[in-house]
């Protein structure tokens, strides 16, 4: 039988299956031996031990997978930036933005909290330079929920859409209003540390049109949030790929005035030349930079893809 992973906690793992009936599984032994773990979202083939257990006996090659947030055959990944409470920190997102580039996912910017003021015009116009689709959003007063409900719909389709950010930014808040059948538990934020509570503790999809939505064929994930700790075990790429996960650097990489240009600082660099001239924007190179630099010095290991 075939069927989606949904849920995994513990080497125990909730599958539906076709049709839409939820099945409990364990994981066949052998992927161990294989260092293969099953993930969320991954397509499996599972051996049915009675009505609603089972054993995960295969698993589909992925189309991508990712370590932060745990998860496979993702299509789209929400990258959230609040406005406020916590402050946006643009490297957590252009990180983000640079796995979802690594892994052939197409990322979304959620400028998130608009009700809370901020700079939301300045963070919507640096990612629209890059390229990016940006929607401005407030759970607390529904403002711009409608537009991204569209997105679902005529973008997304029948694929896969991540939330992902730092946490306490509203992942689970803004999947509530869409969805309000789906009553995600949401947390506050430290008013002294202004750091999320990490409520959301695991990854989980739902399939939105099996809680009423039937307009909608698109997967979401709610997934639980980064802290700044995730990226000191930052292992998504080697320095190389760096600037590739750059969107909007590509048009200018190959104008360098030497081959393997880092472009950190090198004579007759066209990435330089363009943040100069505002066609990049700075808070993306500071990102760049800032990553280049913790990545520098680390070997290739566990290169994904
Ligand atoms: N003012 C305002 N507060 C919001 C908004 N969205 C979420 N919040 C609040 O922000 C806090 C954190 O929200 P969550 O949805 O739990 O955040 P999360 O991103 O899911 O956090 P983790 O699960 O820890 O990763 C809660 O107190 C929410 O009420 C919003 O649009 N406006
Ligand atoms: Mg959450
Ligand atoms: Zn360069």
């Amino acid at each position: 039988m075939k069927g989606r992973i949904v849920k995994g906690l513990g080497g125990l793992y909730e599958v539906r299956a076709q049709g839409g009936k939820r099945i409990n599984c364990t994981a066949r032994g052998v992927f161990r031996h294989e260092g293969l773990t099953p993930l969320v979202g991954d397509f499996v083939e599972i051996r049915l031990e009675n009505d609603d257990e089972g054993v995960i006996t295969d698993i589909s090659e992925r189309k991508n997978s990712l370590i932060r947030p745990p998860l496979a055959n993702i299509d789209y990944l929400f990258c959230f930036v609040p406005c406020a409470q916590p402050a946006p920190v643009f490297e957590t997102v252009d990180k983000l933005t640079a796995i979802a580039e690594h892994n052939g996912i197409e990322p979304v910017i959620v400028v998130s909290k608009l009700d809370l003021g901020g700079e939301s015009d300045k963070i919507r116009r640096i990612y629209e330079k890059c390229g990016y689709s940006v929607f401005g959003v407030s759970a607390e007063t529904g403002e711009g929920v409608d537009l991204l409900c569209e997105y679902l719909k005529n973008t997304v389709g029948d694929g896969t859409a991540a939330f992902a950010g730092a946490s306490g930014v509203g992942k689970s808040t803004l999947m509530n209003n869409l969805f309000p059948a789906l009553s995600l538990k949401t947390g506050g934020v430290s008013r002294k540390t202004e750091r999320g509570r990490h409520t959301t503790r695991h990854a989980e999809l739902y399939f939105v049109n099996e809680y009423g939505y039937s307009d909608l064929d698109c997967v979401v994930a709610d997934t639980p949030g980064f802290s700044m700790l995730d990226f000191l075990r930052f292992d998504f790429f080697d320095k190389e790929s760096l600037p590739y996960n750059f969107r909007e650097f590509l048009p200018y990489i190959s104008e360098c005035k030497y081959r393997g240009c880092t472009h950190m600082g090198e004579e007759g660099c066209a990435v330089l030349e363009a943040v100069e001239n505002g066609e990049i924007p700075e808070s993306r190179y500071d990102s760049f930079s800032q990553i280049y630099k913790e990545i520098k010095d680390k070997r290739p290991w566990n290169v994904k893809n």
